[in-house]
């Protein structure tokens, strides 16, 4: 199937007018990744200027200093490691690191300098990355399906075969050159051929596909069922604490490790959602962990262990169990028992990527483990890649979120950059939205998450609307209008959807399974632990002291401020509490009316969207501009169908009218 480029097109964008001038890249290509940085600085600058400079291994004395004439690629201490200085002097252009990533990462940048028509001239740029791990994790199974996966098939693997191709070198361009440097290739579900992943079965186009991640400075990385031992026949146990499964999994670590290079490590479910795991044995996470860990350990392994851990086979009648609580309850105990290489990886919320959710409190609750957030830019309960939901605002707001873990640098930001705790295993990882789809992510307007979430991880300073306009520009070009209208659009995108879909923070109303559009009850009677509590007065579930006690998770003052009614954060006030529908919000609104209100905004808004980029007819690409027209019309019928349902639902249940007299069904 034909693939594009995404931002990585260089053909026919805006350049920086110096650029014209360029004659010599000059760098020492030994190294692998330097070689690829200087095979893109190429193709970039002949892409957009029509010749290619030439490599020279000196260095550039520039004679004529009027001119920018050469790019250096320099190996130099001074940077943290992957940082990069972009410097310009006497009409060299240098890009400085301490190491070949920073290099990589350096040339990107400045690729992206001269893509949005920056002047060069006087530069002198330093970045280093906040967070040491930057992850893409794919939900891909060997079947070629993807879990949650809205962009068609997976390009890693087809009828149960390892895809290595040109595909898989422009999927480690791209994400590379926003610098992500650890990619999970499989389904955290890892059934059926995936547990094979392990075994000689795929050890070949495994090797073959780390060899090209790694030119591109990328670990791969494997989700692992942890039954293995039992599914693939070879042992009668999977108990962390059996001296004879723990001399499998040293076995099975050595063989692994010594098939495929560059291979960082691995990602674990376990005992979530009928997933396999150590309670099964009577054990704990801890221990089910610290057995992989181990055995890791010699060839500098990773042990990624998810806490996504909850009892899925709820009673809905039973309101002392709470989801949101279950991670916490799981995990807080075991602060401070795992091993170095051990990583616990935390979703941005307690529940399961809501439009809105409190922050996890396991971020600020753990002080003693390593920690990883996990967001999903697969957009599975936003909209899935149908309606634009660009969620880099959401991201940023839970790394600027004080957990008051301690009195400075308590960020979830801080805590998985190392800055609260001085770890070294920490990061950031995202479910990712890639596919087979020409475009690569459905929606031409969804790759603004894809390339938004690299950025974010390795620059969490930058705002989310720098990096959209970031992305418009080295996607589509220097065009004011084209950027006036996309940035807003994107930055509309996620407030608009909370708006039209489930109100201040209570979340889910979805249809069961598909995760996709309106049913206010789809989850209300099921098992999985996910309600609104809706009856004819009020709605909300009692998350406080005198409820399930959830808000009482937090750190000060936090928890008291959550716990309180009058002093919740409005956005979460049915998360924390059931309020009635007369209550009265800060806005003067009661509930009610806000919901009814935010249901026809939230409409309103996605039909300016619409509108808005119908003018964009002729200056985007044909094919994207009927790509995106498309999704938007039918977002557009679909926001109203959500509208309609919630509205109509509230009014029903509570007997109150719309103030101003709207329809409602
Ligand atoms: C990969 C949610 C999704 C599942 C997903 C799970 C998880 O429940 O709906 O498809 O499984 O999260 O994060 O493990």
């Amino acid at each position: 199937m034909n693939f594009e480029q995404a931002w990585l097109d260089y053909k026919g964008k805006a350049v920086s007018t110096e650029v014209g001038e360029i004659k010599f890249i000059c760098a020492d290509v030994q190294d692998e990744l330097i070689r690829n940085s200087v095979k893109e600085l190429q193709a970039a600058v002949k892409a957009m200027t029509g010749k290619e400079p030439v490599l020279q291994a000196d260095s550039f004395e520039s004679k004529a200093e009027q001119q920018i004439e050469s790019i250096s690629l320099v190996i130099k201490e001074g940077v943290k490691a992957e940082g990069y200085r972009l410097l310009e002097k006497a009409g060299q252009i240098i890009v400085e690191a301490s190491d070949s990533r920073g290099i990589l990462y350096g040339t990107f940048a400045l690729i992206r300098l001269i893509q949005a028509g920056e002047t060069l001239r006087g530069l002198h740029i330093t970045k280093e990355p906040a967070m040491p791990l930057r992850m893409l994790n794919h939900w891909d199974n060997m079947d070629g399906s993807i879990e949650r996966g809205y962009s068609g098939e997976s390009f890693f693997f087809e009828n149960n075969e390892i895809l290595v191709n040109d595909r898989t070198v422009t999927y480690a361009r791209l994400a590379s050159s926003v610098g992500i440097n650890a990619v999970v290739i499989n389904n955290v579900n890892v059934k059926d051929s995936a547990t094979y992943l392990i075994t000689d079965r795929y050890f070949d186009q495994l090797k073959a596909m780390s060899e090209i991640f790694a030119g591109y400075g990328i670990k791969l990385y494997l989700s692992l069922n942890y039954a293995a031992p039992v599914e693939l026949n070879e042992l009668d146990s999977a108990d962390p604490l059996s001296e004879e499964v723990r001399a499998w999994w040293k076995k099975r670590m050595e063989i692994v490790f010594g098939a495929v290079p560059n291979l960082g490590g691995f990602l674990i479910k376990a005992d979530s959602e009928g997933r396999p795991g150590p309670f099964t044995y009577g054990r704990t996470h801890a221990d089910g962990a610290n057995m992989l860990a181990e055995a890791a350990e010699p060839y500098g392994g990773l042990i990624i262990w998810r806490c996504f851990v909850y009892n899925c086979k709820q009673d809905w009648r039973d309101r002392k169990t709470d989801r949101a609580r279950s991670g916490y309850d799981n995990f807080i105990g075991l602060d401070g028992t795992f091993r170095d290489n051990v990583i616990l990886q935390i979703k941005n919320g307690p529940m399961d990527f809501q439009v809105r959710e409190p922050v996890h409190p396991l971020f600020g609750g753990l002080k003693k483990t390593n920690q990883m957030l996990e967001v999903q830019i697969a957009q599975e309960y936003t909209g899935q890649q149908r309606h634009i939901c660009y969620l880099i605002p959401m991201f940023r707001q839970v790394l600027k979120y004080r957990t008051y873990v301690q009195e400075s640098n308590d960020t979830v930001e801080d805590i998985v950059s190392g800055r609260t705790f001085g770890q070294k295993n920490c990061g950031m990882a995202a479910v990712a939205n890639t596919g087979n789809d020409e475009n690569w992510t459905g929606h031409d307007m969804a790759a603004a998450n894809l390339y938004g979430f690299g950025r974010l991880a390795f620059e969490p300073d930058l705002t989310a609307e720098a990096i959209a306009k970031e992305w418009i520009r080295v996607t589509y070009g220097v065009n004011k209008k084209a950027e006036e209208i996309l940035l807003n659009m994107l930055m509309n995108s996620w407030p608009a959807y909370e708006k039209y879909t489930s109100p201040l923070g209570i979340g889910w109303m979805v249809n069961p399974s598909v995760h996709y559009g309106p049913n206010v009850d789809g989850y209300e009677y099921d098992r999985w632990g996910t309600y609104h509590r809706a009856d004819h007065l009020g709605i909300g579930v009692d998350r406080s002291r005198v409820g399930t006690g959830y808000a009482l998770l937090y750190n000060e003052p936090n928890a008291s401020a959550y716990d309180d009614r009058e002093r919740c954060p409005e956005e979460l006030l049915l998360f924390f509490h059931h309020i009635p529908y007369t209550w009265k919000l800060k806005t003067g609104k009661t509930v009610i009316q806000h919901i009814y209100d935010t249901h026809f905004e939230g409409v309103e808004t996605v039909d300016e969207m619409a509108a808005g980029f119908e003018k964009l007819k002729g200056i985007l690409p044909d094919k994207v501009f009927e790509r995106v027209m498309k999704r938007l019309s039918h977002q557009k019928e679909h926001a109203r169908e959500w509208r309609d349902q919630v509205n109509s639902y509230f009014y029903r249940k509570s007997g109150i009218p719309d103030e101003k007299g709207r329809e409602i069904w």
